[in-house]
C-alpha cells in the first residue's frame, strides 16, 4: 500500500491543475492507466533522441552518434542528423496545420446557399478575394466563395512564384526573405523538398537543412495556418469576446456528455448545429437526461469557445482525465493531439470513442467516418450516438471535480484593436485604428507583448510553466496573448477574468484592461490561428513604419511536445520574433546547431531562439529582451 501512496504523489506531483489531481487518484482506484503512470515507467528517456542524434532514416541504421561512434554507417556527423531530424520535425507540423487548411478550404468550394456549410462573413470573403488578386466585381458571393477556395488550394501546389500571403508582411522583411531565398514557394512542395533533401544521401550540410526548416515553416505560418485562419472565419464567423468556463467541472450532472476533441472546426461546427436541433434536445430528454453539454478539449475546444462560448474540459494532458469521471457519453475525434490510449481507456467506463477523420484512425475506437458533403446528416448520426449511451452511465463510477474558472474567450485581430478603440469589430487598415494600441506599446504603460502558446508536456508539471510564466510578465506589465492548450491553462486559473486584472496585473497593464475592458491575458484561439499573431505585428509594423523584429514582442512555448510547436517556433523567429522554449528541443547534439538556433539565426532573420527550463528565468529572458528593444522602438516611434 505504501509503494501506491508513493507512486500516486509521484503522479500527482507532475501537475499542477487540482482537478486533474483527484482524477488521477480516481484513475488509481479504478485501475486504469495514463499519461502520468507511463511517464513513471520511463525512468530515463533515450539520450540519443533527446539530443537528437539518432538516425533511421535509411535501412543500414538506426545509426547512433556517440564520441566512439562519431559518424553514421554513410558519415553523416552529428550537425547532418541533427539538422535533418530538425527539418523533418518542422515539415511534419507544416504538413499537419495546412492539411488542416486544406480540408477547410475544400469546405469552403462546397458553401451553398441552404446548404450544410454557408459563408458567414461575405465582407471578410470579399477583402480576402481581393487580397488573393480574385476580382469580386459583380459576382455573388458563392461563386466567389468557390473561386477563392480555387486560387487558395492553387497555394498548396502551384508549380511557379511564391506564396501570395507573404504581402501581409512589412515591405522590408518580405525584402529580406527574399535576399535570404526563404520565402515559401507551394506548401507542398516545401514539405516535398524537406522530406527529400533529409533522405539518404542528400543534403549533408547543417546551414542548409535549417534554411530549408525555415523556408518550410514558412509556408505553415504564411500560408497554411494563414488561409486556415481566414477560412475559418469566413465560414464559421470572426470570433468576438464571449463569456466561457474551463475545466473538467463543466461536465455537467445529469446532461449527455459529449467531448470534442482534436482541431479542425468543420466536424465540431456540424456537431454544435445538430446538438441544439429540437429532435436532439427532445432525444435527450426521452433518455432521462436534462439536456446535452458540449464541451472541448485542445485546439477544437479553443475554437468553439471562441465562435460559440462552448466550455472548454481540458488541455492536451487532461483528456484522458475527462473520460475518467465516468460522466462523458461520448468523445469524438478528429484529428492531432489524440492519444492512442484512448479506447482501451473508454473501454473502462461507458464512453464512446469515436473517430471521425480516415486521416486519424485508432485501433479500438468507434469510427463513423464524417464526409463534409453530408455533413449535418453525419453529425446528427454521431450525436445520437452519444446520446442512445446515457442510458450505460454508470452512476457509481461517476466523479465530476470541483473546480472549473470563468473567462473571457475569443479576440481576434479585429476584437482586440476594436476594443482598444472602444468598437466592436473595427476594420484594421488604418494607422488611426491602430494608434491606441501602439500608443501604448510607445508610451512604456504596455512594456510589451508576448504570445505563450502551445502545449503540455511530460517533461514538465503539466500548467507550471504556462502559469509561471504569464503570471511573471502580467506582474511586469506585459500584455500576453495566448492560443493553443497555453490558452486553456490560462482560463482555466481565472486569467482570462476581466475582474482578475488587479489581483494579477502591474499598475500600468490594470488600467488599461480597466480602460479597455480586457482581460490580462487575450485568448486567441487554436494553433494554426498563431497566424492571427503574426497579422498584428505586420499591422503594427506597417502602421509604424518598422520590421517585426524592431517591436516590443515576443513568443513563448514554455511547455510545447508537438512538431507543430516546432514548425511554429521556427516561423515565428523567421518573422523576426524572439522565441522563448521551456523544453529543450533535440538539438543539443550538435554544438553547431545550437549555435545557430539559439544565436546565429539573429544576424540572418533579427531573431533566435532562447531556452531555459527554469520558468521564472525564463520569463525574466523574455522581459529582457523586450526592455533591450524598448529604446529604438520609442526612437522609431
Ligand atoms: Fe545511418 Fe546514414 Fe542511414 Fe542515417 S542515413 S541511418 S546515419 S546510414
Ligand atoms: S492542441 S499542438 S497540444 S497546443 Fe493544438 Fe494543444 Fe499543442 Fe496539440
Amino acid at each position: 500500500e505504501k509503494k501506491d501512496i508513493n507512486v500516486l504523489e509521484q503522479m500527482q506531483n507532475m501537475t499542477i491543475d487540482l482537478n486533474s489531481k483527484v482524477m488521477l487518484e480516481k484513475a488509481e482506484k479504478d485501475g486504469v492507466e495514463t499519461m502520468y503512470k507511463r511517464k513513471l515507467g520511463y525512468k530515463v528517456q533515450c539520450g540519443f533522441g533527446l539530443q537528437g542524434v539518432c538516425c533511421r532514416n535509411c535501412g543500414m541504421g538506426p545509426c547512433r552518434i556517440s564520441a566512439k561512434t562519431p559518424r553514421g554507417l554513410c558519415g553523416a556527423d552529428e550537425h547532418t542528423i541533427v539538422g535533418r531530424n530538425f527539418a523533418r520535425m518542422v515539415a511534419a507540423g507544416t504538413a499537419a496545420h495546412s492539411d488542416h487548411a486544406r480540408d477547410i478550404t475544400h469546405t469552403l468550394a462546397l458553401t451553398c446557399p441552404g446548404g450544410d456549410y454557408q459563408v458567414k462573413e461575405p465582407q471578410k470573403l470579399i477583402e480576402f478575394a481581393k487580397f488573393m488578386d480574385v476580382d469580386p466585381e459583380g459576382k455573388d458571393i458563392y461563386e466567389l466563395a468557390h473561386e477563392v477556395a480555387e486560387v487558395c488550394l492553387m497555394e498548396f501546389g502551384k508549380p511557379f512564384g511564391v506564396s501570395k500571403l507573404l504581402k501581409r508582411a512589412p515591405k522590408v522583411r518580405q525584402e529580406l526573405w527574399n535576399k535570404l531565398g526563404i520565402e515559401p514557394r507551394a506548401i507542398d512542395r516545401e514539405i516535398a523538398t524537406v522530406m527529400h533533401s533529409t533522405h539518404i544521401g542528400c543534403t549533408a550540410d547543417l546551414d542548409s537543412l535549417i534554411h530549408m526548416s525555415m523556408r518550410c515553416s514558412m509556408a505553415d505560418g504564411w500560408a497554411g495556418s494563414m488561409i486556415g485562419t481566414m477560412i475559418s472565419d469566413i465560414l464559421f464567423g470572426t470570433p468576438k469576446p464571449v463569456h466561457t468556463e474551463a475545466n473538467l467541472n463543466v461536465l455537467a450532472g445529469n446532461n449527455v456528455n459529449i467531448i470534442l476533441h482534436g482541431h479542425e472546426p468543420t466536424l465540431s461546427e456540424m456537431i454544435v448545429a445538430a446538438s441544439e436541433l429540437p429532435e436532439m434536445q427532445e432525444l435527450a430528454k426521452e433518455v432521462g437526461a436534462d439536456g446535452i453539454t458540449l464541451s472541448g478539449i485542445c485546439c477544437t475546444g479553443n475554437e468553439l469557445t471562441m465562435r460559440h462560448g462552448v466550455k472548454i474540459a481540458g488541455d492536451f494532458h487532461q483528456q484522458e482525465l475527462a473520460i475518467i469521471t465516468g460522466a462523458v457519453e461520448a468523445m469524438i475525434v478528429d484529428v492531432q493531439c489524440i492519444f492512442p490510449a484512448l479506447p482501451e481507456l473508454s473501454s473502462h467506463y461507458h464512453t464512446k470513442f469515436i473517430t471521425t477523420s480516415p486521416k486519424a484512425r485508432i485501433t479500438g475506437a468507434t469510427h463513423m467516418e464524417f464526409h463534409e458533403d453530408t455533413a449535418m446528416e453525419d453529425a446528427k448520426t454521431i450525436v445520437r450516438e452519444a446520446i442512445m449511451n446515457f442510458k450505460n452511465r454508470d452512476a457509481s463510477k461517476v466523479l465530476v471535480p470541483d473546480l472549473k474558472s470563468e473567462g473571457m474567450v475569443g479576440y481576434a485581430e479585429e476584437a482586440i484593436v476594436g476594443q482598444l478603440n472602444n468598437v466592436v469589430n473595427t476594420q484594421i487598415d488604418e494607422m488611426d485604428t491602430l494608434k491606441p494600441l501602439v500608443d501604448v506599446l510607445a508610451s512604456g504603460v504596455i512594456r510589451g507583448v508576448v504570445g505563450v502558446v502551445g502545449c503540455n508536456n511530460a517533461k514538465t508539471p503539466s500548467n507550471y510553466n504556462h502559469l509561471t510564466i504569464i503570471k511573471e510578465l502580467i506582474k511586469n506589465d506585459f500584455l500576453v496573448v495566448t492560443t493553443g492548450c497555453g490558452a486553456s491553462a490560462a482560463c482555466k486559473n481565472g486569467l482570462m477574468l476581466k475582474e482578475n486584472a488587479p489581483k494579477y496585473a502591474g499598475k500600468g497593464l490594470a488600467t488599461v484592461c480597466e480602460l479597455v475592458d480586457i482581460p490580462p491575458v487575450i485568448h486567441l484561439g487554436s494553433c494554426v490561428d498563431n497566424s492571427r499573431i503574426l497579422n498584428v505585428c505586420s499591422l503594427v509594423a506597417n502602421a509604424c513604419d518598422m520590421d517585426i523584429s524592431d517591436l516590443p514582442v515576443a513568443g513563448c512555448a514554455p511547455e510545447w511536445m508537438s512538431e507543430k510547436a516546432v514548425a511554429i517556433g521556427t516561423y515565428v523567429v523567421s518573422s523576426g520574433i524572439d522565441t522563448f522554449l521551456g523544453v529543450m528541443p533535440p538539438v543539443t547534439g550538435s554544438s553547431r546547431a545550437v549555435e545557430l538556433l539559439c544565436g546565429g539565426l539573429k544576424d540572418q532573420v533579427g531573431a533566435c531562439f532562447y531556452v531555459n527550463e527554469d520558468p521564472v528565468e525564463l520569463a525574466k529572458m523574455i522581459m529582457d529582451d523586450i526592455e533591450s528593444k524598448r529604446p529604438a522602438f520609442e526612437t522609431l516611434y
